[in-house]
Parts: C-alpha cells; sequence; structure tokens
C-alpha cells in the first residue's frame, strides 16, 4: 500500500485491503495516545466542498484572491460574499460516520486530541471533546479595530461585510495563508505530537503547513501514521499504512474492528 518515494498526489492506485486495515487496527490496539488530524475531506461526505481537487473551492476561487490578509483588506465584502456562501452550506450540513467514528475513538484511548483544519465545526457538533481548530471557526468573527471575538450565527449574515458595534469591520476569526497560527493552538499541538503513539491523519493533501510537516514530526519523535484519503498525497510516503477510500466508510470499519479486538 505503501507507495515508496512519490511526493505528488496522484489517481487512486491502490484499493484498501483487509491487510492494511488490520494492521492499522493492531497498532491502535496497542496504543496509549492517539492523534488525529483532519482535512476538508472527512466534511466532503457532509456536502461541504474541499478545498482543491476537481470538486475543490480553489477552481473557481483563488486561494489569493480571498483567503489572505491582504484580499480582506481589498476587497472585504468579496471575500465576506464567499464566506457567507459556505456558511450557508455549512449551516444545513450534518456530521457524517466519519466525524461520528472519531467521537467514538476519543472515548477509547487514555490521551486523545483532534486536531482539525476545518473551519466547519462539525466535529463539534459530533460531541468530540478534545480539539483543536488550527485554522480557527468561520462561525466565529473578530472585530479588526480591538481583535475582540464573538459568535454570527446569521444565515445569510444581514449585511456584507458585517461591522461590529463599534463601527469598525468584522472578520472571520479563521487563520489565512501568512498568518500566523494561534500560540497556544500551536504549542498544544506540537506537545501532541511528541506524546502520541498513533498518528492518524484524515482527508487532507498535506500541501499546507504547519500541518503538511506534523507527521514528518510524529515519525521523527518514533510514532506510527496512519492516512486515510481517497488518493495518495505528498503524507503518503511519510505513513506507515495508507487507507485509501472514503473516511465515512474506513473510520467506521476502524473502529468496530477496534471493538472487536478489546
Ligand atoms: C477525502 C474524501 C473522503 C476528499 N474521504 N478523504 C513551509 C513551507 C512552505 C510554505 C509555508 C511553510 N510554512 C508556512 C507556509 C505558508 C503557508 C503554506 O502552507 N503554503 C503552502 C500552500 C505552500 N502556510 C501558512 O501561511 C500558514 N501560516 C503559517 O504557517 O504561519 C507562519 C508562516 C507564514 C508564512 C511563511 C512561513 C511561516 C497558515 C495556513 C492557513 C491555511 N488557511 C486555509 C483557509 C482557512 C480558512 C477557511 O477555511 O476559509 O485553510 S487554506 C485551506 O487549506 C484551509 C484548509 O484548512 C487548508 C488545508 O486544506 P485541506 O484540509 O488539506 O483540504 P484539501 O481540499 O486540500 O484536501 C482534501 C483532501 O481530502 C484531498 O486529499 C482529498 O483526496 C481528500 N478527500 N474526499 C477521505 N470522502
Amino acid at each position: 500500500m505503501k507507495t515508496g518515494g512519490r511526493r505528488c498526489a496522484g489517481p487512486l492506485k491502490a484499493k484498501m485491503n483487509r491487510g492494511d486495515i488490520g494492521k492499522a487496527v493492531g497498532k491502535l490496539a496497542g496504543a496509549k495516545s492517539l492523534l488525529v488530524i483532519t482535512g476538508a475531506g472527512i466534511s466532503a461526505e457532509s456536502g461541504i466542498p474541499t478545498f482543491r481537487g476537481s470538486d475543490g473551492l480553489w477552481n473557481n476561487h483563488r486561494a489569493e484572491d480571498l483567503a489572505t490578509p491582504s484580499a480582506f483588506e481589498r476587497d472585504p465584502a468579496v471575500v465576506w460574499q464567499w464566506y457567507d456562501w459556505r456558511r450557508g452550506i455549512i449551516a444545513k450540513a450534518m456530521p457524517n460516520p466519519g466525524h461520528l467514528a472519531i467521537k467514538d475513538l476519543e472515548g477509547m484511548f487514555g490521551h486523545f486530541l483532534l486536531i482539525t483544519q476545518n473551519v466547519d465545526g462539525l466535529h463539534e457538533r459530533s460531541g468530540i471533546r478534545n480539539i483543536i481548530e488550527i485554522h480557527g471557526n468561520l462561525w466565529r468573527v473578530r472585530c479588526v479595530r480591538d481583535g475582540r471575538g464573538s459568535m454570527l450565527m446569521d444565515v445569510p449574515l444581514k449585511e456584507v461585510p458585517p461591522r461590529c458595534a463599534c463601527g469598525a469591520l468584522l472578520r472571520p476569526d479563521v487563520v489565512w495563508f501568512g498568518e500566523s497560527i494561534p500560540g497556544e493552538a500551536l504549542r498544544r499541538s506540537f506537545q501532541a505530537l511528541e506524546a502520541c503513539d498513533v498518528l492518524l491523519v484524515v482527508g487532507t493533501s498535506g500541501v499546507v503547513y504547519p500541518v503538511a510537516s506534523f507527521p514528518e514530526e510524529v515519525k521523527g519523535n518514533g510514532g506510527f501514521v496512519i492516512e486515510i484519503n481517497m488518493e495518495e498525497t505528498p503524507i503518503t510516503r511519510a505513513a506507515d499504512v495508507s487507507l485509501f477510500g472514503r473516511s465515512g466508510d474506513i473510520l467506521p470499519e476502524i473502529v468496530k474492528e477496534l471493538k472487536k479486538s478489546r
């Protein structure tokens, strides 16, 4: 299943087989500490578009036009229209069997942390407790004048761009390209990368840093890396096991087998 030196994402080269699931479950059964990382792929089966790939958000919108501080400075209304559209899709979406299986995994490990790159809030809605939303949350906003954060749940937005009571612009409380990951989230992430026995990486293209470097970090610390994705990614090279297919199929299967083995 591992593909050796391939660096680039490519077409699906191999299908998951029972041996790979067995190897993953065997390792999980002996692990005390599990770290899970998710990306847009985990929410794809809830009907939320991913960023890259044939149906990805970046096909119609250039990242530099929408997910950067300079884009927001140039045209906050355009950026907010994009977020308003995505908030409309996410408001109707529900956690899928992949989200629910990760919630089940949380209950099976003494030490568990989920680091999600997603801003959709679906993991939280699955009931998970130990979570870092490393790129923020698109239901939270903050005032560009004083940085104060609040929730803004209106769908659609009442005004675009939305404004704070003080009259300044509000921005989505998410991390755009070129912005730093909040210090506390990064510190806790690196602590978990050092401490985990197993890292499970689900539905990310593995091209956006710093998360793209996390699998190599875990390998460097002697941890075991399991990847779940529809296709090969740059992470496939670092992964000890790669399971190719839908996370909403594979994760419940892992939970089922893990319960049997305990
Ligand atoms: C399925 C599936 C199914 C589908 N089942 N799977 C080091 C080297 C080079 C560059 C940098 C570096 N360090 C920092 C940078 C710059 C930059 C960066 O990474 N650039 C790269 C593009 C090269 N990083 C940053 O700027 C970060 N900040 C930072 O590091 O600060 C310090 C610093 C700054 C500058 C220089 C150096 C240091 C911040 C990154 C913020 C990313 N923000 C976004 C938007 C968030 C808000 C929003 O949502 O609007 O985050 S961009 C976008 O990409 C979003 C995502 O979280 C992120 C990752 O995407 P993800 O989740 O992987 O989605 P996709 O679509 O790419 O992949 C989906 C996958 O699912 C695919 O593989 C499918 O196959 C799979 N899939 N269906 C399983 N059913």
